[in-house]
């Protein structure tokens, strides 16, 4: 099978991309709930610009070129995020802008008994699972690291929440037959980078982990197919580890005799071998390991920072939490600067690997207001007070605060 005719040499030629331009307006919605007014909620930031890419609604433009698009704010109000507000990163110049499903396969082959080839139909015909998980970029807010560091400049709009469906990872490798000498499995999508010396987008997991992991060769998000930028045909969803390990466009899943040790797995992703992946600029940590599973996090969706809200009157605060896959046991809000906490109502559980949404109800007094939101897991771990570093700015996690006024 050819992938390579589903490529789109120079991508983003922006005639052929760029469908509309919409410069960001400071939209002023009158009061919603206890909010008054209602900037285009970014988190206290500038807005940046929002552009529409195909299948997208306009998405924060974090770098054009590969796209790499932010989730705008507005969007996290709800359980679920609609696919076409999902963010989008792509590492390499080229990636597919269409697949012709006649001849796209998905092949498995490398130390396995009988190497497998799947249509797209053949996937479908599998006994399918569902599984809502949290899509999230190691890097998510790496704009705020200080001191700063470099990569894309996400704020907190590189996440989201789907259903994902497809065929478990275990079932595929378990149809090829794995042979004894299978050591690690390598995942590899359709992009490439356009030139000999930029190393294909390739991942590996060892075997071990991925016959007991939850992993799923996935064909639809919310109970659609996945837009083109999120991954058309399939991808892989590895719930609760961060989504760079979640290879979209999937085609080659090579299972390999010798732990692999491409660029993408030697060199990048990698976090320190300390708790919560914490280093400091002057004593950088020479023990890595691949990141892998995400720490537990929560933010407030509602109201807008620094919105103006009514003094003595009862507002109801609103927010997501997530972890990477024991669960949330609880949300806290303090309003005194941390001296003392209360617990949010949990929302909906749709599963260990989801966002939970949860709500608190507050009476604010006259005056400017700040607020902060932590959540516990169901193994204990807590977010920090304080935000921890490192020199890729991953996993940031430290308590989110949110500035009011009422008046
Ligand atoms: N083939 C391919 N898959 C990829 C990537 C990529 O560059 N190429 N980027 C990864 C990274 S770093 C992230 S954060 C997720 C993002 O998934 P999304 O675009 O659906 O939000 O895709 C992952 N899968
Ligand atoms: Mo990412």
């Amino acid at each position: 099978m050819s992938s390579d005719s589903t490529i789109a040499r120079s991508l983003l030629s922006r005639r052929h991309w760029l469908g509309q331009v919409s410069t960001t307006s400071l939209l002023c919605l009158g009061q919603v709930g206890c909010q008054r007014a209602v900037p285009e909620p970014d988190g206290g930031w500038p807005t940046p610009e929002e552009m529409r890419f195909p299948g997208k609604v306009p998405l924060g433009v974090v770098n054009s070129r590969p796209p790499c698009l932010e989730t705008p704010w507005r969007y996290f109000r709800t359980d679920f995020t609609p696919n076409e507000a999902c963010y989008v990163p792509w590492h390499l110049q080229m990636l597919p802008t269409a697949v012709d499903l006649q001849s796209w396969r998905l092949r498995i082959g490398g130390e396995v008994a009988q190497t497998q080839e799947y249509s797209l139909q053949d996937l479908r015909d599998l006994e399918p699972v569902e599984i809502a998980a949290v899509n999230q970029c190691s890097g998510n807010s790496r704009k705020f690291a200080a001191p700063r560091v470099p990569g894309a400049q996400w704020k907190n709009g590189a996440m989201g929440n789907a259903r994902w469906t497809g065929v478990p990872l275990r079932v595929l490798l378990e149809e090829a037959g794995l042979k004894a000498s299978a050591v690690e499995v390598t995942f590899r999508g359709l992009d490439r980078g356009g030139i000999q010396s930029v190393p294909d987008f390739v991942r590996s997991l060892s075997v071990d982990f991925v016959k007991q992991s939850d992993a799923i060769v996935a064909y639809a998000m919310n109970g659609e197919p996945l837009p083109i930028l999120n991954g058309f045909p399939v991808r892989l969803v590895l719930p609760g580890w961060y989504a760079t390990w979640w290879i979209k466009a999937l085609t080659d899943i090579n299972v390999v005799a010798k732990p692999f040790t491409g660029y993408w797995m030697e060199k990048a992703y990698r976090i320190p071998a300390t708790p919560n992946g914490v280093e400091t600029p002057d004593n950088l940590a020479t023990d890595t390991v691949p990141i892998n599973r995400m720490n537990v996090r929560s933010f407030f969706t509602f109201p807008n920072q620094n919105a103006n809200v009514a003094a003595n009157r009862s507002c109801e605060l609103e927010g997501i939490a997530f972890d990477g896959g024991s669960g949330i046991r609880q949300v806290e809000i303090s309003t005194d600067a941390g001296k003392t906490w209360q617990a949010a109502k949990l929302g909906t559980d749709h599963g260990r690997y989801s966002f939970r949404r949860w709500r608190y109800e507050w009476t604010p007094s006259l005056g400017q207001h700040a607020l902060l939101v932590r959540a516990t897991n169901n193994e204990g771990e807590v977010q920090p007070l304080e935000a921890g570093w490192n020199h890729a700015g991953y996993m940031r996690n430290v308590v989110e605060p949110l500035a009011l006024t009422a008046s």
